[in-house]
């Protein structure tokens, strides 16, 4: 116990809080550096402008000696810098992973709902199968809907953990049941929110085999602070398995 807390205390006290998650993802190492590079660009501005000041404040003023190039040229170089930064943002997130999917990537949908979160494979025939909102029975073990009389919805796989094979990508449908979700596995660098009578696709490839938090990150209700799940990112051949026996429990 008290092992623990100086544990936690020098934690808290140190470097490392400060770090980003572990990256375990194939496209995080990317949006790590951006992300970092943005940082000491912003730090070295800062310094930059606080110096200019400085000196500004110490220097005699010669209001005739000013130039219409003290002041353009550094905006303009701003200007360029900050649309650098943020065409390169919008190229490594938005263009990369919201469109371009493979179309032999593992189809995985993802339902947000007060308070829990469900993952839906489409079985065998690789086909979803049709949801109706009016089927929606929890108590009966029918979470999402699915319709009984559907030949594509009997083999399909409704499970409360995300289980994914490593170096493979991934193609996620995000919906939403009633409010605004947000889904977020920070060690895989994905936030995307879920929003109601929308499909959101993301697509990705876990590289690390691990189990990691997936979080809701939109206060969407009371509950909302227990509203999590795990991925399990598995290894090929033990992800095959686990589809597998996943496959045959559908089918009995
Ligand atoms: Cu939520």
């Amino acid at each position: 116990m008290t092992v623990s807390i100086i544990k936690r205390g020098l934690y808290a006290l140190s470097l490392a809080r400060w770090r980003l998650p572990f990256d375990a993802s194939a496209h995080g190492p990317a949006l790590d550096h951006h992300l970092l590079l943005n940082l000491w660009i912003i730090l070295g501005l800062a310094a930059l402008a606080h110096l200019i000041l400085l000196v500004g404040l110490a220097a005699r003023r010669h209001p005739e000696a000013t130039s219409w190039r003290v002041e353009y040229l550094p905006l303009t170089a701003l200007a360029v810098l900050f649309a650098f930064l943020t065409i390169r943002a919008e190229r490594l997130w938005a263009a990369e992973r919201y469109t371009g999917a493979d179309p032999a990537a593992l189809q995985v949908q993802v339902v947000g709902e007060q308070f829990a979160w469900y993952f839906r494979y489409p079985g065998t025939d690789a086909i979803f199968g049709v949801t109706k909102p009016q089927l929606i029975d929890a108590g009966a073990g029918n979470s999402l809907g699915l319709d009984p009389h559907d030949s594509h919805g009997v083999d399909d796989i409704v499970t409360s953990e995300l289980v994914l094979p490593a170096n493979r990508e991934v193609d996620l449908r995000l919906n939403a049941l009633d409010v605004i979700h947000g889904f977020s596995v920070p060690e895989m660098r994905l936030k995307q929110n879920a929003v109601p009578g929308m499909t959101i696709h993301v697509h990705f490839t876990p590289k690390m085999p691990g189990t990691y938090a997936i979080l809701c990150t939109q206060v969407c209700g009371l509950g909302h602070y227990r509203m999590n799940a795990n991925l399990r990112v598995l290894l090929p051949e033990q992800f095959a398995s686990w589809l597998a026996e996943k496959e045959k429990a559908v089918q009995r």
